[in-house]
């Protein structure tokens, strides 16, 4: 079954789905940007579901291109599926590593059975990514991954966003 991808502005954090995906840091323990406001709205239990994983697995911390799930606390979805964007470089190509960020996102979905799943504009706030390209590395590789999701929703934050996605599903 094909997965029907969809683009909404907003927050993230407000989505009602089964898994809303945090563009985190290899820390798992939070951060700024779109990380700040998960654990702001989801509350105190998102973290210290984040702590035992590290505890339990990622002691050196969560590899970038990598995505492990935790409880959504307060907010209205089942899962926070962590994931670890590579910062921008204009030297060097982090390309795959953005898109392994999706592909392993969309592979935990398809192990907790979630359905339907939102995703931020992974890197591309405060690590630097150029929105446009960001948008391109999401689309194609959503439209590459044989997952059993029916609803990948972009959620971006601002019109600029918006319109880099809208763009890319053309
Ligand atoms: N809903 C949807 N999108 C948002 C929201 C929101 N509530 N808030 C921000 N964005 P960023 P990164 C957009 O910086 O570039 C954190 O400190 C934002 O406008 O959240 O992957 C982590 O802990 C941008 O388009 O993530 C890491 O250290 C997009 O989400 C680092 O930032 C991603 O921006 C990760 O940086």
């Amino acid at each position: 079954m094909s997965t029907h991808l969809t683009l909404v502005q907003g927050d993230i954090t407000q989505q009602s789905v089964d898994a809303i995906v945090n563009a985190a840091n290899s820390s798992l323990l939070g951060g700024g940007g779109v990380d700040g406001a998960i654990h702001r709205r989801g509350g105190p239990e998102i973290l210290d579901a984040c702590r035992d994983l590290r505890a339990s697995h990622y002691g050196k911390g969560l590899p970038t291109g990598q995505a492990v799930a935790t409880t959504a606390g307060r907010l209205d979805a089942r899962w926070v599926i962590h994931t670890v964007g590579p910062r921008y470089s204009a030297d060097t190509d982090r390309s795959d590593l953005l898109a392994s960020c999706y592909r392993a996102s969309l592979r935990v979905a398809d192990e907790l059975g979630a359905r339907t799943v939102a995703f931020p504009a992974v890197s591309a706030g405060i690590y630097g990514w150029p929105m446009d390209d960001a948008a391109r590395i999401a689309v194609e590789t959503v439209r590459g991954t044989d997952t059993a999701v029916e609803e990948v929703r972009f959620v971006l934050f601002d019109e600029r966003a918006y319109e880099a996605f809208t763009a890319q599903l053309g």
